[in-house]
């Protein structure tokens, strides 16, 4: 597709289509937070750009680590054997990689965490990874709500804690790429310190400040690129719906904003209108909540030339059967807006044995869902990961 890009209200012809969109010229096109992106990177951000609007793309947290009746077996996926194929996209977290842990806060091994990483980035599948923090001064979870981040930030007494947190990040993202041999660095869509506008994560509202947040996500992304040289991330940030309103849209989503230079992909991080116990909402209440929010994430998105995606979301242990086609999918497909997110994101798949409980939120064959599944896959606006790796060789 050469031609006519609109950009926050600037239409801009793309110059060949080879140059994708976002190298559509010097007239507001969308750069990314990187400029010095690496090759794999850089394809990523113009793919991402290139199948806006083309399609979304479906993604799960921890696929190929784990499923509900399965722990850490090679090549499986709850998803690939409910639907026939591999999720688009991959979550990954690495909370604990900062504390020199083997495995993630989850039980995900790192170095497993790795291969599965290559091996998705080699099908054409895209990894994202999220990050819950241990407090690297107390050392607790990510989930307190004492002051922490003015701490930790340039010139406190304990900022060194935060850059040897971040150190851990950049050894295991350069082991990343230098295993992946052949196949070119691995590129990330990188989201830290998510859902910042909650109060149940130590750099959450309330007890952080909305400038130290600022400071927080903008010396992570100095230090990173500037100080450490990486060079194979998109920057992806994500508030939590729950506690924003949609009426007051701009105001509430962009609390805490690090800024356009600092964010290449506006993420929203929506379990709460998809069917949220705490929601009194009816459910076709919420259907148009979720509509109406993603519609103005996806506009606001584009207003500043950036990407939009439902960076988390799903209902736990999923809840009716026809969760995936008339919960959500009818949101993600409601219309044009809402057809331009990038990718929709459900969290993990716990392993019943190993947690002792059911928290799933992706589908798994035993699942009463899984034939809903099979329909919301079917979609062809629902992008698998080998549908997304065909049409991006089309774009080739
Ligand atoms: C939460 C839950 C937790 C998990 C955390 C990080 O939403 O799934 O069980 O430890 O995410 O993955």
């Amino acid at each position: 597709m050469p031609g006519i890009l609109r950009y926050g209200g600037i239409f801009v012809v793309a110059v060949s289509m080879s140059l994708g969109a976002a190298c559509s010229g010097p007239e507001g096109a969308p750069r990314p937070v990187d400029p010095r992106l690496d090759a794999g990177a850089r394809r990523l951000f113009d793919d991402l750009w290139w199948l806006r609007g083309r399609g979304i793309l479906f993604g799960h947290q921890d696929d190929t680590a784990y499923g509900v009746e399965w722990f850490a077996e090679p090549g499986r996926s709850d998803v690939r054997e409910t639907a026939g194929d591999y999720p688009a996209v991959y979550g990954w977290d690495i909370g604990g990689l900062e504390r020199g842990d083997a495995a993630n806060l989850d039980g995900v091994d790192f170095a497993l965490m790795r291969v599965r990483m290559i091996e998705a980035h080699r099908r054409g599948g895209i990894n994202a990874v999220s990050w819950h923090m241990f407090d690297p001064i107390s050392g607790a979870s990510s989930w307190h709500d004492q002051p922490v981040v003015e701490h930790l930030l340039p010139g406190a007494p304990h900022h060194a804690a935060l850059r040897a947190a971040l150190d851990r990040f950049v050894e295991f993202n350069a082991a990343l790429q230098r295993e992946a041999g052949d196949d070119g660095p691995v590129p990330l869509i990188f989201r830290p310190w998510h859902e910042h506008n909650g109060d149940w994560f130590w750099w959450g509202r309330r007890h952080t400040r909305e400038a130290d947040y600022i400071a927080l996500w903008r010396i992570t992304l100095q230090y990173l690129r500037d100080e450490k040289g990486v060079h194979n991330l998109l920057w992806a940030w994500s508030p939590d719906r729950s506690r924003l309103d949609p009426a007051r849209f701009e105001e509430t989503y962009f609390y805490a904003y690090p800024g356009d230079d600092a964010v290449d992909l506006l993420g929203l991080d929506d379990y709460w209108d998809l069917g949220h116990p705490a929601n009194a909402a009816g459910p076709d209440e919420q259907r148009a909540a979720f509509v109406d929010v993603l519609g103005k994430l996806v506009r606001a998105a584009e207003a500043r030339g950036k990407l939009a995606a439902l960076t988390e979301g799903g209902r736990e242990n999923i809840g009716r059967d026809d969760f995936w086609t008339a919960v959500l999918g009818a949101g993600l497909l409601a219309d044009g807006d809402t057809r331009k997110l990038s990718y929709a994101l459900v969290w993990r798949n716990a392993n019943r044995a190993r947690e002792g409980r059911d928290h799933y939120f992706g589908p798994w064959p035993g699942h009463p869902s899984a034939e809903d599944f099979r329909r919301f896959a079917a979609d062809p606006w629902i992008l698998l990961e080998s549908e997304a790796a065909a049409l991006l060789t089309k774009r080739r």
